[in-house]
Formats: C-alpha cells, structure tokens, sequence
C-alpha cells in the first residue's frame, strides 16, 4: 500500500517565513511546523495545501514549487512540501496551532522545528535569502 501524503506549505510574504506551534497531539504539542495536513481522495497535493491552510489559519494562499523531497512522518504517512505565496488574509491559529510567527532571515533557527519538517525548513530559509 502506498504511503498516505501529508502537505505542508513554507508560507512567505514580505519576505519572512511563517512557522506555526502546534497545540494537538500531545507528543507534537508545542513544536513548531509548516503549515499544512492530509490529502483527501481526489485532491491534489497542491488542492490540500490550498485547503487545509485556509482551514487552519484563514488565509488565501498560492502554491509556488514543491520544495524536492519527500520525508517520512509516523508509520504511512509522508511529507511533501510547497512553497506558497501568501494571497490575502491575516494567518490565525483557528485549528491545531497556538501561536504563529513570521520568521525574517536569519530568524530560521529561533524556533523548534519538529524533526520531520527541518530539511525542507532548511531550504525554505535558503529560498528566502536568495529570494
Ligand atoms: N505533520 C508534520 N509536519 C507538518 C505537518 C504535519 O509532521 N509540517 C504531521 C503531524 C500529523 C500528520 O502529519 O502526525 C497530519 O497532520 P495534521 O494533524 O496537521 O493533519
């Protein structure tokens, strides 16, 4: 069977990254993430990201490029990430986050990272310099 694909999105605008603290389940509590959730049948990667931001933080948002790679989260699960333009909205922590931040450069390290999501943090932060 094949993995089930998580998305998540390196949300910029104005030149900084935005970095959620997720507030559920208890052993990811309080680690901080991109953005994103499960893909639903009949959606593409880019469809879920689009959605479960809207859902979880309120905003309007723009995949750009898929950040290479696909990294392994628990049994069947795998992590694709998009880089994404923020559209319209201001982000809200309505759904699995409880606080939000806009990192500017040289900001990447100052939060802490679940394992999982630091590779394509890294090169989200490396995008945002260049950028
Ligand atoms: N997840 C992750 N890193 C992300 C987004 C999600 O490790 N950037 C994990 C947390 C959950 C699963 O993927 O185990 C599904 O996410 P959610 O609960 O947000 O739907």
């Amino acid at each position: 069977m094949s993995d089930r694909v998580v998305v998540a999105g390196a949300v910029y605008d104005r030149g900084r990254l935005l970095a959620a603290r997720r507030s559920a389940p208890p052993e990811l509590a309080g680690r901080w993430e991109l953005p994103g959730g499960k893909v639903e049948p009949g959606e593409s990667g880019e469809q879920a990201l689009v959605r479960e931001l809207r859902e979880e933080l309120g905003v309007e948002t723009e995949p750009l490029e898929r950040i290479p790679g696909e990294w392994p989260l628990k049994p069947g699960y795998v992590l694709r990430v998009w880089t994404a333009r923020l559209v319209s909205g201001v982000p809200a922590p309505l759904q699995d986050h409880d606080e939000l931040r806009w990192l500017g450069p040289g900001e990447g390290d100052t939060v802490d990272w679940l394992e999982q999501d630091r590779p394509a943090v890294a090169e989200a932060v490396r995008r945002l310099a260049d950028g």
